[in-house]
């Protein structure tokens, strides 16, 4: 009898054949001759969304983090474009009144390297919920997965036009969106100095709504009752998430003052056991910064900690001898006045500062033009909520850090921003309201 022909050695999906992704395959023996009959293509657990890894340098378990926060955030918008409604409105004399939540128009979407494509998502979703189109320019360190993205947008079906997806340099694309006359709405993530910059181009064109997500020196309070190993690695992850390059980072440490040596050691002890290293191994737990000019900015900040007398408990320096890795890095006997302690360092350097009394550290904390995000840790309730309603911040979290959710508005008070992303209030910033006002022949109302 003649040897069968093996027509098919690929894997089955969704009716076609196709190879792995991994490109892995293995081997079919003959039992009868324990030679190998032919290569199969070999299944395995996909690793999806190694791109923004590859890209933004952000360990695996992030991207994979960002991703699924997208997915939540894609959903919670979606259930929202046929809930955008308005009122009727009872009003004095003979008129029917109501309004309608109508789409604002063009939305111009410009989007950092932080979280690329998350933040990408967090635009576009309540665009295109509140009927919106849009044109995203992604940030020109990290564009792959926006452009990637484009490829999901086509084959969701989406028609031309709705969304558009650019790479390009902030000083070109972006200021072209921003002083664009038919562009009605910006949403911006960024530097509160390129924040200031959109405003004014929305100023001289056609006074665009612009909404702003902007930079932020986050105070996290530590009251002296607390669950200290809590408190420190709570407090450590506030700040070294993400490699420090998050908008609402606890980059204020405030820890009072009976608890401070033990808080400072623990910080320091955890600070030192962080891994730094390659960001596809998935027991990395920083990767590199995004870029020389950020490299650069960090070194030069903790270079003006130590000149102005803060204590460097550890890191300072350089991880490695390729990439941008830096080192984890503790300041201890900071003062507010300091350069660290006033300026957004965007890497991973935290800055402990010590108080004594509540009212004096509400004080410190809201001494600062920003006031994006703070957070308090106590087991006293009333302490807990006395800070909360006193600090001027858009977000407070209490025994937490970065609670960010699809349904819960997020934005910055004073320098931090304008406006509000996630939930119902960010999709109101992507409506204009229209009121129609009908005159009746006699009141019914
Ligand atoms: O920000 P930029 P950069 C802070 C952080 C960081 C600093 C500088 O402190 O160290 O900003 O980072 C686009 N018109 N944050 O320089 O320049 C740009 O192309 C229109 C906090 O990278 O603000 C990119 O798409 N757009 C922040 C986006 O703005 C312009 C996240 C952000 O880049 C433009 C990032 C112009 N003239 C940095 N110039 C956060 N809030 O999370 C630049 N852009």
């Amino acid at each position: 009898m003649e040897l069968p022909e093996v027509k098919y050695t690929q894997l089955f999906i969704n009716n076609e054949f196709v190879n792995s992704i991994s490109g892995k395959v293995f081997p079919t023996v003959n039992p009868s001759t324990g030679e190998k009959i032919c290569d199969v293509q070999e299944a395995d657990k996909v690793r999806n969304v190694r791109l923004e890894t590859l890209d933004n340098g952000k360990p695996y378990d992030s991207a994979l983090g960002d991703i699924n926060g997208a997915i939540k955030l894609l959903r919670y918008n979606a259930g929202y474009a046929d809930k955008i409604h308005g009122k009727t409105i009872p009003i004095d004399g003979p008129f029917f009144c109501y309004t309608r939540h109508e789409p604002v128009g063009v939305c111009g979407l410009i989007v950092p390297w932080n979280f690329p494509f998350y933040l990408t998502i967090l635009k576009i979703a309540p665009a295109i919920a509140c009927g919106c189109t849009c044109v995203v320019k992604s940030a020109e360190q990290t564009p792959l997965t926006a452009i990637y993205c484009s490829a999901l947008i086509k084959e969701a079906g989406f028609p031309p036009g709705v969304v558009n997806i650019l790479a390009g340099y902030g000083p070109t694309a972006g200021a072209a969106i921003s002083e664009h006359m038919d562009v009605d709405k910006v949403s911006f993530t960024g530097s509160t100095e390129v924040g200031r910059i959109i405003q004014i181009a929305a100023a001289k064109s056609n006074l665009k709504r612009v909404t702003l997500e902007l930079g932020g020196k986050s105070p996290n309070i530590v009251l002296s009752d607390v669950d200290m190993d809590f408190a420190v690695e709570e407090s450590h992850q506030a700040l070294f998430g993400n490699m420090g390059q998050v908008c609402c980072a606890g980059s204020r440490t405030f820890v009072q003052e009976d608890i401070y040596p033990e808080f400072v050691k623990k910080s320091v002890e955890r600070a030192k056991k962080r891994v730094i290293g390659n960001p596809f191994d998935t027991t990395t737990e920083s990767g590199p910064q995004i870029d020389n000019e950020q490299f650069d900015k960090i070194f030069e900040l903790i270079e003006s900690g130590k000149k102005e007398g803060a204590k460097l408990e550890c890191g300072g320096g350089r991880h490695g001898d390729k990439g941008y890795f830096v080192e984890s890095t503790v300041f201890s006997d900071v003062n507010d006045d300091m350069r660290i302690a006033k300026e957004e360092i965007f890497g991973p350097v935290q800055q402990i500062m010590k108080f004594k009394t509540i009212e004096e550290v509400i004080e410190r904390a809201n001494n600062t033009s920003y006031g994006l995000a703070a957070g308090v840790f106590t087991k006293d309730i009333d302490k807990a909520l006395t800070i909360s309603n006193a600090l001027q911040a858009g977000s407070v979290w209490v025994n937490c850090w970065g609670a960010v959710k699809a349904n819960t508005p997020f934005g910055g008070y004073k320098m931090s921003g304008n406006g509000r992303e996630y939930c119902d209030y960010g999709l109101e910033e992507f409506t204009e309201i229209k009121t129609v006002t009908v005159k009746l022949p006699y009141k019914n109302s």
